[in-house]
């Protein structure tokens, strides 16, 4: 049986499906672990699929991620632009990572469009709302 890969998602994810659906859709973080899996499934992977508001629970996923998993999709949310935690828990597995997310920050304010992840990850794709999960799980099978 092959390891799962981790899907870790960051703070107020949980909200995902109540607040600003122009900006990040209408489904529940429920919903998009449904999709995940099934598109998990399809490539022949099982998930496990997190969540927390919580930088350092966040670095503990991510560090049994490289123990026990096959690779991670990650959307770090607001970490994403503030966290060298994140990019130093990122650097020290040794499974790949896609960084993921919903909306296309490089469009927004300013401070979105600085990443600390991206430099610690293979690969980013966003801009594509619940689809970028899927086009991620794609890219980290691509390379597992
Ligand atoms: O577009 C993404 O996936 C983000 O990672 C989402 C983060 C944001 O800070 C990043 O710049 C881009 C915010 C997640 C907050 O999600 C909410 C969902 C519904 C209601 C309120 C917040």
């Amino acid at each position: 049986m092959s390891k799962p890969i981790f899907i870790i998602n960051g703070p107020n994810l949980n909200l995902l499906g109540t607040r600003e659906p122009e900006v990040y859709g209408t489904q529940t973080l429920d919903d998009v672990k449904g999709i995940c899996d099934k598109k998990a499934q399809a490539l022949g992977y099982k998930i496990t699929f997190l969540q927390s508001n919580i930088e350092g629970e966040l670095i503990d996923f991510i560090q049994q991620a490289g123990r026990d998993g096959a690779g991670i999709v990650i959307n770090p949310a607001a970490y994403t632009h503030t966290s060298v935690a994140m990019h130093d828990a990122l650097k020290a597995v040794d499974v790949p990572s896609i960084e993921i997310h919903l909306s296309q920050p490089a469009k927004r304010e300013s401070f979105r469009r600085r990443s600390y992840v991206a430099e610690a990850v293979h690969g980013t794709i966003s801009g594509f709302g619940a689809d970028s999960y899927v086009l991620g799980l794609q890219a980290l099978s691509n390379l597992i």
